[in-house]
């Protein structure tokens, strides 16, 4: 059964996804990831969350750039929690983006992430978390990944720590 919907505005998205993706598999969250856009293919988006609805999907996560209303307008057909990732453009680095998944008007909420990989790979992470409150085994690995990642940066202090004493 989908646990998580993963909606691109466009292909051009799909290079910030890699690593959630891997993220998601690790945990072995079972997903769906599609193309996908609020105003060139918005019956598909409909028609996606839907189903997805249906199957008892549990979070949904949107990836868009520019204009950026993908996630917004999927937030205002579901009751699922709606986790949004903005994607830069050259024009503006995505701060419009950033900004307009940010500034959702009060009464539909919409959880926005950072820009780009980062905030797709946290949009996993998010996603597992909320997956997690209805299933303690997720919580531990999440608690081990944690682990594992915070042993990573202590080695890395390790190799690259400097004591400058005049
Ligand atoms: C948005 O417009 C997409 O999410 C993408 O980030 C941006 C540009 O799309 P393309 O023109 O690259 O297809 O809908």
């Amino acid at each position: 059964m989908l646990k998580v919907l993963i909606l691109l505005g466009s292909q051009s998205d799909l290079v910030i996804t890699e690593k959630g993706q891997e993220i998601l598999r690790e945990f072995k969250i079972p997903y769906e990831l599609r193309i996908a856009s609020a105003h060139r293919s918005p019956a598909l988006v409909e028609e996606l969350l839907q189903n997805f609805e249906k199957q008892g999907g549990k979070v949904v996560i949107c990836v868009a750039g520019m204009s950026a209303h993908l996630a917004g307008v999927v937030a205002s057909q579901t009751n699922l929690p709606v986790l949004a990732v903005p994607v830069a453009n050259a024009a503006t680095a995505g701060l419009d983006a950033l900004l307009s998944m940010s500034q959702m008007p009060a009464g539909i909420p919409v959880a926005t992430m950072t820009l780009g990989k980062a905030g797709f790979t946290n949009g996993a992470l998010f996603a597992i978390q909320i997956i997690g409150t209805n299933d303690k085994e997720l919580t531990e690995e999440l608690v081990r990944y944690r682990k594992t990642q915070a042993t990573e940066v202590m080695a890395s202090d390790n190799k690259n720590r400097v004591i400058f004493k005049g």
